[in-house]
C-alpha cells in the first residue's frame, strides 16, 4: 500500500461538515467542484469567493512531480529551508526515456544516460520524504490514477495533464514547480477561483466511439483556449456510463482546452476501479460520504443556473473523431475526415500509428485496440503502418502481457515501448528516410503541436482513440473510414473490420511483479544530495535579483512572436529534456521555436546592438552581456500547453524583463509571476500591430504597481515616434510582492529564515 489512508479518512471525516457550511455560505445547492474546493481552503472563510475574480488560498492533499519538472521543483525546494515535505508527494521517472528500439533496451539506455539525474531525484526524494517511482514504473498520471487519486481530493502536479485524476473524482490541477514548492513547504497554494463549465452527457457510447471522442469533440467546441480559468464538470447518465479510466482520458485532455482541470462525480465505475486497484477500503470510505462526492440534485435539474456555461453531448450520436494536424482542437468527425485530408492536401499515407501514453493506455483501451489487431490476423490483412504501443504503467503492461494482448500486437508487428512518455514528448528516435518529406502520423496521445513527437516540422500529427489509431494502422491510409470502408486481404478479398470490443477491467484482476516504487527514509536528515558543480545536467539555483525599485527603461524588443506560441515553442522538449535540471544550459533553447513576426522565421531575430540577425538565445545573451533588458511580445494564449516553468525561468535568467501578449495560458502566466517576471496583456489587442522590429520600451507605473491598475508600455520607434500602450495585468498584492522581491522563492526563503 503506497497511499495514505489516514489522510483520506481525515478528508472524508471533515467533508460533510464543510459541505454543509459551504451550502449555507453560498445559500444554494452546490456543484461538485465547489464542494471539493471549499473543503480544501487553507483557512475557513466567512465570505463567498467570486468565480473568475477572487484569488483563493487552498490546501491540496498531495503533490505529484515528473522527472522533467521535478528537477527544477526540487532544486527550488531545497533552497527554502524545510527538512521534510508537508504533504504526501511523489516523483515519477517517465519523461527522460527515449524510444528507439523497444522497451527493454530503451529503458537500459535511459538508466545509463540519465544516471546522474535519477540519482539526484532518488536521493532528494529519500531525504525529504517523497515517494519515488523508478524509471520503467510508468507515466505519472497513470501511476497516480492507479495508486493515489481518490474521489473528493485536491491535488496539484507539475505537469499539465495532472487533471487525469479527475477520472476518479479528484480535482487535480497542473502547476509549475514553484507552486509545488509552496505546497510541499506547507504554505497555502493560490488559485483564482475557477469558473465552471458543465458538460452534460446523455445516452451511451457504442460501436467505434470511445471516451476519447467525447473530449475530441469538446476540444472542437471550446478550442484550445475555451477552458481557460475554468473547471469542466461532466454529469448526466452518459457520464455515469463511462469507465473510470475513460473518464480519466477525458479529464486528461481537458488540458488541451486550457481548463484548470476536469472532473466526474463519484459513481459505481469509480468504486469498481478503486477495488480493482486494491483500494476497496477507499471505495468503502467514499461510499460513506457519496452524496458529498456528487453535485447536489438541484444542479442536475437546472444546470445553467449553477454553471457559467453548459454544453450537451449525446453519446448515442457521437461519432469517432480525429483531431489535427498541428493543434488538438481541429476536430473532424470520422465521416468528414477523409474529405478534409484530401481538400487540405495532407499526406494520405499513414506512416506510423502510436497507441498508449498517459492519455489512453487503460486495460479497456488496450483490449479494444487488441481486438482490432486480432482481426487483422484473423482476416488475413496486412498492417500497413508502423505500430507502437506505450503502456502507461508497469501494472498495465504486466497485466496485458499476462492476458496475451501484447502477443496479439506482436503478431501484427507492433513494437512495445517503455512505460514512459517517449514519442509523446519528442523522445523518439524516429527512422525516416527524408526528414523534410511531408508525412502523416496518428497517435492516441493528447498533443499534436508541430514537431512535438519527432522534432520534424513536416510531420502532420493527428490524435484519435486507440481503436481508430489501430484501424488506421491496418489501412495505412488516412482517407479510410473503418465504419464504412472495406479493406483488401492479402489474397485480394474485400472485408470490413468489425466494431472493437474490450473489457473495462481485467477479468483475472491486475497483476504486477515489481511496480517500481521506492519509499523514502523515515528520517532523511542524513541523506546526502549531490549536485556536481561541473555537471551539464544539474545546476544549483542562485536567487534572482530583486526589482530595482524604478520604472524599467530602454528595454529592447527581443522577439515579436506571431501566432501559436506554446511552451513547446518557448522551451522545446525532445532533445532539450536532458537540461531540465540546468537552467543555464536549457536557456539555450529559449523561444527557438517561436515565429518572428517580422521575417516569419524561427530562431532568427534582429540584434538591435549590431543590426545582425541571430538565434533568439544568442541575441538575448548579447543584451544580457550589455546589461540591457528586453521584452518578448506574443499573440493569443501565449504559453499554451505544458506546465514546464523553464519557459518562464529561461527568459528570467537571461534578462528578459516583460512578456507582453494578447492573452496567456493559465499555468504559464502563474509561472511568470512566480519567477518575478512581468506578464502583461494588451488592453487593446490591436496594439500588438503597433510593435515594430527596432522598438525600445519603457515600462511606466511600476512604482505604484497595484492590483487592477493598468501600466503603460511606451514603444519608442526607430523613426523617433512613439506609442503609449496601455497594458493590463492580473497581479494581486502577494504577486506584486513576488515581483518586487525578484521571485516567490525569495519571499518564501525570507519567511522561513525568520
Ligand atoms: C507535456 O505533455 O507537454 C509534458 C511534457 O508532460 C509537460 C511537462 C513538461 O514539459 O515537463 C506538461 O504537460 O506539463
Ligand atoms: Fe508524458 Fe505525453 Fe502524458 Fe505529457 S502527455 S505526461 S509527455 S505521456
Amino acid at each position: 500500500m503506497v497511499f495514505d489512508i489516514e489522510m483520506i479518512k481525515k478528508v472524508y471525516a471533515a467533508l460533510p461538515g464543510k459541505v454543509e457550511a459551504t451550502r449555507k455560505l453560498l445559500g444554494r445547492p452546490l456543484t461538485l467542484s465547489e464542494k471539493i474546493l471549499y473543503a480544501h481552503l487553507y483557512a475557513p472563510t466567512t465570505a463567498a469567493y467570486e468565480r473568475g475574480k477572487s484569488y483563493v488560498e487552498f490546501a491540496p492533499d498531495r503533490v505529484a512531480m515528473q522527472d522533467a519538472t521535478a528537477q527544477m521543483a526540487l532544486l527550488q525546494f531545497m533552497t527554502c529551508g524545510r527538512d521534510k515535505v508537508a504533504v504526501p508527494s511523489t516523483v515519477h521517472c517517465d519523461h527522460l526515456i527515449q524510444a528507439k528500439t523497444g522497451a527493454t533496451e530503451d529503458l537500459a539506455t535511459a538508466v545509463d544516460t540519465n544516471k546522474e539525474v535519477y540519482e539526484f531525484l532518488s536521493s532528494i526524494s529519500n531525504k525529504y520524504g517523497i515517494g519515488f517511482w523508478k524509471p520503467g514504473a510508468g507515466i505519472i498520471h497513470q501511476v497516480v490514477l492507479e495508486n493515489y487519486a481518490f474521489p473528493g481530493g485536491l491535488m496539484i502536479g507539475t505537469d499539465s495533464h495532472t487533471p487525469n485524476a479527475g477520472g476518479l473524482g479528484m480535482l487535480a490541477i497542473g502547476v509549475g514547480g514553484a507552486d509545488a514548492v509552496d505546497v510541499m513547504a506547507g504554505l497555502p497554494w493560490e488559485l483564482k477561483m475557477p469558473k465552471l463549465i458543465g458538460v452534460k452527457l446523455t445516452g451511451k457510447l457504442s460501436g467505434w466511439s470511445s471516451p476519447k471522442d467525447v473530449i475530441l469533440k469538446v476540444a472542437g467546441v471550446l478550442t484550445v483556449k475555451g477552458g481557460t480559468g475554468c473547471i469542466v464538470e461532466y454529469f448526466g447518465e452518459g457520464a455515469d456510463n463511462l469507465s473510470a479510466t475513460g473518464k480519466g482520458t477525458i479529464c486528461n485532455m481537458g488540458a488541451e482546452i486550457g481548463a484548470t482541470c476536469s472532473v466526474f462525480a463519484y459513481d459505481t465505475k469509480m468504486s469498481a476501479y478503486l477495488s480493482a486497484t486494491e483500494r476497496a477500503d477507499i471505495a468503502a470510505l467514499a461510499d460513506g460520504v457519496k452524496d458529498h462526492l456528487r453535485p447536489d440534485a438541484e444542479v442536475y435539474a437546472d444546470p445553467s443556473k449553477y454553471y457559467d456555461q453548459v454544453i450537451e453531448i449525446n453519446l448515442d450520436e457521437l461519432e469517432p473523431h480525429v483531431n489535427g494536424p498541428f493543434t488538438p482542437d481541429l476536430a473532424w468527425p470520422i465521416s468528414k475526415f477523409a474529405q478534409a485530408v484530401k481538400e487540405n492536401n495532407w499526406p494520405e499515407k499513414l506512416e506510423v500509428a502510436l497507441i498508449g501514453s498517459c492519455t489512453n493506455s487503460s486495460y479497456e483501451d488496450i483490449s479494444r485496440a487488441a481486438s482490432l489487431a486480432k482481426q487483422a490476423v484473423d482476416k488475413n490483412l496486412d498492417v500497413k503502418a508502423e505500430y507502437t504501443i506505450t503502456p502507461g504503467s508497469e501494472l498495465v503492461r504486466y497485466t496485458i502481457e499476462r492476458d496475451g494482448l501484447l502477443n496479439t500486437f506482436d503478431q501484427i508487428g507492433g513494437i512495445v515501448l517503455a512505460n514512459a512518455c517517449g514519442p509523446c514528448i519528442g523522445q523518439w528516435a524516429r527512422h525516416i528516410d527524408d526528414p523534410n518529406r511531408k508525412n502523416s502520423i496518428i497517435t492516441s496521445f493528447n498533443r499534436n503541436f508541430a514537431k512535438r513527437n519527432d522534432g520534424l516540422a513536416a510531420t502532420h500529427a493527428f490524435v484519435a482513440s486507440p481503436e481508430i489509431v489501430t484501424a488506421f494502422a491496418i489501412a495505412g491510409d488516412l482517407t479510410f473510414n473503418p465504419l464504412t470502408d472495406k479493406l483488401k486481404t492479402k489474397d485480394g478479398k474485400e472485408v470490413m473490420l468489425d466494431e472493437p470490443t474490450g473489457f473495462e477491467l481485467p477479468a483475472k484482476g491486475f497483476a504486477v511483479d515489481d511496480p517500481g516504487y521506492q519509499a523514502p527514509a523515515a528520517d532523511g536528515s542524513g541523506v546526502q544530495v549531490i549536485v556536481s558543480p561541473t555537471s551539464d545536467r544539474l545546476q544549483l539555483l542562485a536567487p534572482f535579483a530583486a526589482w530595482e525599485g524604478t520604472d524599467l527603461k530602454g528595454l529592447k524588443l527581443l522577439i515579436k512572436a506571431k501566432g501559436k506560441c506554446t511552451t513547446d515553442h518557448i522551451s522545446m522538449a525532445g532533445p532539450w529534456l536532458k537540461y531540465r535540471g540546468h537552467l543555464d544550459n536549457i536557456s539555450n533553447n529559449m523561444l527557438i521555436g517561436a515565429i518572428n513576426a517580422f521575417n516569419d522565421k524561427s530562431d532568427s531575430v534582429k540584434n538591435q546592438l549590431s543590426g545582425e540577425y541571430a538565434g533568439v538565445p544568442v541575441v538575448q545573451r548579447a543584451y544580457k552581456a550589455a546589461n540591457i533588458g528586453s521584452v518578448v511580445v506574443g499573440d493569443e494564449n501565449y504559453g499554451e500547453g505544458s506546465s514546464r516553468e523553464h519557459a518562464a525561468m529561461e527568459p528570467r535568467h537571461l534578462g528578459v524583463r516583460a512578456i507582453l501578449v494578447k492573452s496567456f495560458a493559465r499555468i504559464h502566466e502563474t509561472n511568470l509571476k512566480k519567477q518575478g517576471m512581468l506578464g502583461l496583456t494588451f488592453a487593446d489587442k490591436e496594439d500588438y500591430d503597433k510593435i515594430q522590429e527596432d522598438d525600445t520600451f519603457d515600462i511606466v507605473g511600476l512604482t505604484t504597481f497595484a492590483p487592477g491598475k493598468q501600466l503603460t508600455v511606451v514603444a519608442n520607434h526607430k523613426d523617433g515616434s512613439k506609442d503609449e500602450i496601455l497594458v493590463n495585468h492580473t497581479y494581486n498584492e502577494q504577486q506584486i510582492e513576488w515581483f518586487k522581491a525578484g521571485g516567490a522563492l525569495n519571499v518564501i526563503r525570507a519567511q522561513f529564515a525568520k
